[in-house]
């Protein structure tokens, strides 16, 4: 009997798209709430191992170049008050294409400047950012980072740690500017 036979399955198959349909409507939300949920737990377990413990930045200021186009440079203190020593190994500014650590070193009345991987610091060792010594050294700014606005910085520790916090930009003197990169 054919014709008995796909009366039924077509009957199955509407049963079939109803209880489909029905769940197509009703799924979504639990669903989206549910992954919504898990997706924050998830970045809460994830962001609280990377926060460096007692470690903190002190200062942080952004100069912006002297000449338009020119590289910015960061400087700020890291230091940490209590735990194992650190190491700082990159740094990231948002709004600089590039943030590489540079070293200035005076030999003989000449003051040369070379990139550095690692900086170390420890408990009553923070390590210092300025003028004349270590920096930060920034590359193809936007447009965004100018005078007067908080930019974003994130310290990377060699063990994955991070550090974020806001760096002030400022003016540099033009002298100033051209002492610190010759
Ligand atoms: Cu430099």
């Amino acid at each position: 009997m054919p014709p008995m036979r796909s009366i039924a399955l077509a009957a199955l198959a509407a049963t079939s798209l109803l209880a489909l349909a029905a769940c197509g409507g009703n799924t979504p939300t639990p669903d989206a709430s549910g992954s919504a949920a898990a997706a924050d737990g998830a970045a809460a377990e994830a962001n609280a191992p990377d926060n460096a413990p007692h470690v903190s930045v002190l200062e942080p200021v952004i100069k912006l170049p002297a000449v338009a186009g020119n590289p910015g440079v960061l400087y700020f203190t890291i230091q940490q008050d209590a735990g194992k020593p650190n190491t700082l190994a990159a740094v990231h500014v948002d709004g600089a294409e590039r943030a590489e650590m540079h070293e200035t070193k005076t030999e003989n009345g000449v003051s040369s400047m070379a990139p550095v991987k690692a900086v170390e610091f420890s408990e009553g060792k923070p390590a210092e950012f300025k003028a004349g010594g270590y920096h930060v050294m920034l590359f193809n700014l936007a447009s965004t980072v100018k005078a007067g606005k908080d930019v974003e910085v994130t310290f990377t520790l060699a063990n994955g740690d991070k550090v974020s916090t806001f760096a002030k930009v400022e003016e540099t003197g033009a002298m100033e500017g051209m002492m610190d990169h010759m």
